[in-house]
């Protein structure tokens, strides 16, 4: 612009040294001096006042220019600035607003492409999915690892979010999923291009339609199963967190922490920080609302229940896990269902009287599996069965009575549950603690008193 300005000046300057050349004397004999004086100081009042105008046009195009353009100067050092204070807030730096030392060496670490603020304003707050089932393809593989590797720690990675949130992932091998997974280098067809080995690893979009959910992986990086260049687990577990609709944490031990830290071969354990983001947009998992089924809470846990079956009756009777066929049975009538994640398994509700019960059985009161027999006990009235989870059978030689097998609990039971090798028994608003070992009654509580966990 400067240059362009001096060349419009130079350019008058030269004009009006051409203009300044006197004016032609032919038949000056019929002037005076006098007039021609005056004429040249005329001629040079006009020349000036042109040049005038035409400076003041110049000066006023160029001060008009610099008008409009300073807006968009001033903007984008500003949003230079304050995206650098966003950055020095986020990871708890001086800010400054400023490219400090300690700012740059932050940015050349290896980290997630997702920015870690404000991106997401464009979208309504909170996108999360709709449905707790969701399907995801691997659409290619890196050639760093074992294509069963692969597999594996997108299996593991999806596994460490559906193990605190009603969520299933299923993987599908053509079509479209949800989760569209790929590995790519440089542009490679979203406009967010990855830049080579280290810096940007991965990238993944929040929840919604078509690109939503998919997650990227930088095929420049070195992928590993272990602490060799970067564990693709350890990453894949964070892009799915924004799969699944997470934004970056400012917590340094959480999973969604935005730059990469490898974490150790032994188990990882999701940290809180993620378990509670996650749990704040899913919900926790249903094995924790059996767990906890006690007569006080049924109510309550229905109500959430409820919200994920909307087919199951308003109130049930009893309900029991079944960890090896990894299903969850709820009674209610002479009727039964049969849980798989989120679903209800085809076939079901089937009639109790299908599993062995007299017919006259009108509802079941309690019932608990033991994982180390394998059988499931079941309590009505003041009997009480065992099923034989295996075979499919009621065991031989029942009913028996209650009170006979577990002497002390009383002659009816509300409600029960086992953990740890101990039968958690509620009879009104006792709670009797029974060894499921050494047969006998170790504790009797106030129901009230029990620990949630
Ligand atoms: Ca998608
Ligand atoms: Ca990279
Ligand atoms: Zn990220
Ligand atoms: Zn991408």
């Amino acid at each position: 612009m400067q240059s362009r300005l001096s060349a419009v000046f130079f350019f008058l300057l030269g004009l009006s040294f051409c203009l300044t050349i006197p004016i032609p004397l032919e038949d000056s004999h019929e002037f005076t001096e006098k007039d021609l004086q005056f004429a040249e100081v005329q001629y040079k009042i006009i020349h000036l006042h042109v040049l005038y105008i035409v400076s003041c046009v110049v000066t006023t195009v160029w001060k008009l220019g610099l008008l409009l353009l300073f807006p968009f100067l001033a903007k984008s050092a500003n949003s230079v600035a304050s995206k650098l204070r966003e950055m020095q807030a986020f990871f708890g730096l001086e800010v400054t607003g400023k490219l400090d030392e300690e700012t740059y060496e932050l940015m050349q670490k290896p980290r997630c492409g997702v920015p870690d603020v404000g991106e997401y304003n464009f979208f309504p707050r909170k996108l999360k999915w709709s449905k707790t089932n969701l399907t995801y393809r691997i659409m290619n593989y890196t050639s760093d690892l074992r294509r069963a590797e692969v597999d594996r720690a997108f299996k593991k990675a999806f596994k460490v979010w559906s193990d605190v949130t009603p969520l299933n992932f299923t993987r599908i091998r053509s079509g479209v999923a949800d989760i569209m997974i790929s590995f790519g280098t440089k542009e490679h067809g979203d406009f967010y291009p990855f830049d080579g080995p280290s810096g940007l690893l991965a990238h993944a979009f929040p929840p919604g339609p078509d690109y939503g959910g998919d997650a990227h992986f930088d095929d420049d990086e070195a992928w590993s199963d272990d602490s060799r260049g970067y564990n693709l687990f350890l990453v894949a577990a964070h892009e799915f967190g924004h799969s699944l609709g997470l934004e970056h944490s400012r917590d340094p031990g959480a999973l969604m922490f935005p730059i990469y830290t490898y974490t150790g071969k032994t188990g990882f354990v999701l940290p809180d920080d993620d378990v509670q983001g996650i749990q704040e947009l899913y919900g926790k998992c249903t094995a924790q609302f059996f767990w906890r089924l006690h007569p006080q809470m049924v109510e309550a846990e229905l109500v959430l229940l409820k919200s994920f079956w909307p087919e199951l009756p308003n109130k049930i009777d009893a309900a029991y896990e079944n960890p090896i066929k990894d299903l969850v049975f709820v009674f209610k009538g002479k009727k039964v269902w049969a849980l798989n994640g989120y679903d209800i398994v085809e076939d079901f509700p089937k009639k109790i009287y299908e599993m062995g019960f007299p017919k006259e059985i009108k509802r079941i009161d309690a019932a608990v599996h033991i994982k180390d027999t394998g059988k499931t006990l079941f309590f009505t009235g003041n009997k009480y069965w065992s099923y034989d989870e295996e075979v499919e059978v009621m065991e031989a030689g029942y009913p028996r009575l209650i009170e006979e097998e577990f002497a002390g609990i009383g002659d009816r039971v509300d409600a029960v549950y086992e953990r740890n090798g101990y039968l958690y028994f509620f009879n009104g608003p006792l709670q009797f603690e029974y060894s499921i070992w050494s047969k006998r009654i170790v504790r009797v509580l106030h129901t009230n008193s029990i620990f949630w966990c």
